[in-house]
């Protein structure tokens, strides 16, 4: 009989061999007429199912409100000054990128680790952030350079308000904001950050949709789905920064003298 010739390569995602591309074996005709958006592609592609509207809202929402956040932050501060020494849209893209991590933007897979672990351990926000503390370790999802507890992100509660009132249950959400409750009795800028709100709110997404068992759930955490929202969302920004500056033709960027100190 046949024998299949073993394959270098396995993919579960997408097929582009019949008339049109396939995303999760749904045709791209009905991907475009049935009026899909962002959302649902993401769904399609990273989570290999349709989800239901207030999912692919929520996911879009996390996508537009992380598009971008000023010219002062750490990756739109590299993809300008890349951009400014002359150098193409995807250098200067993946420049910003690459600023992304544990302190800037990429803490939202950590905090749904930590939350997911001390909720699910049972946790009072003291034992989960005492604990933190004696390990060493800065509570993700938690702190910001300018946002403070009597200057609230309002993209956190943006993202809070739609949960609340579209998702079956926020009990992940809630517990972070007793950590932040707790955190901010502490100091004033340990507020829940936009990363600590999406982690939290991912897993409230996770659990509450019915549409992923446990182990896919933990799955999902372990292999770290979540920071690829920020990623994504802020190429659209850092994209934009870059056209900024080659439009204003800015020169070289050199950082004065007077704003550094030299020292032994
Ligand atoms: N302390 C974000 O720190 C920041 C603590 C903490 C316990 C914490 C810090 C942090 C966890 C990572 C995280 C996402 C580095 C942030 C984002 C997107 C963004 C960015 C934008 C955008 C800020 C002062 C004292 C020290 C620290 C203690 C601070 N954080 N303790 N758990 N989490 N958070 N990142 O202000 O006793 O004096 O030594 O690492 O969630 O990236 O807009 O800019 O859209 O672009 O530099 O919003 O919180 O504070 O380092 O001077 O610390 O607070 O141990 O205590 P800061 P530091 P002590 S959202």
């Amino acid at each position: 009989g046949k024998v299949r010739a073993p394959t270098h390569i396995i993919s579960t995602i997408s097929d582009d061999r019949g008339e049109e591309p396939c995303y999760a074996g749904v045709p791209m005709s009905s991907i475009v007429e049935q009026g899909y958006g962002v959302g649902d592609v993401i769904s399609l592609l990273w989570f290999k199912r349709s989800l239901p509207r207030y999912c692919t809202q929520f996911i879009e929402i996390c996508i537009m409100l992380c598009a971008d956040h000023g010219p002062c932050v750490s990756g739109a501060h590299n993809t300008i000054v890349t951009a400014r020494a002359g150098k193409d849209l995807v250098s200067s893209l993946v420049s910003g990128l690459l600023t992304i991590g544990p302190r800037f933007g990429g803490a939202i897979d950590d905090a749904a680790r930590y939350f997911k672990d001390a909720y699910d351990r049972g946790l009072t926000p003291y034992e989960f952030v005492e604990g933190m503390k004696k390990k060493g370790i800065r509570v993700p999802g938690i702190g910001h350079r300018i946002k403070r507890g009597d200057n609230r992100d309002k993209r956190v509660e943006l993202l809070q308000r739609f949960a609340r009132t579209h998702f079956p249950s926020v009990k992940y959400m809630e517990y972070a904001v007793q950590v932040e409750t707790y955190t901010l009795s502490k100091a004033n800028n340990l507020v829940l950050n936009v990363d600590g709100a999406i982690g939290s709110l991912f897993l409230d997404l996770l659990a509450g949709s019915g549409l992923f068992t446990k182990q896919e759930i933990d799955e999902i955490v372990e292999i770290g789905y979540l920071n690829g929202l920020f990623v994504l969302a802020r190429s659209i920004g850092l994209i934009g920064h870059t056209f900024d500056q080659k439009r204003l033709k800015q020169p070289l960027y050199r950082h004065p003298w007077e704003d550094v100190l030299y020292t032994k």
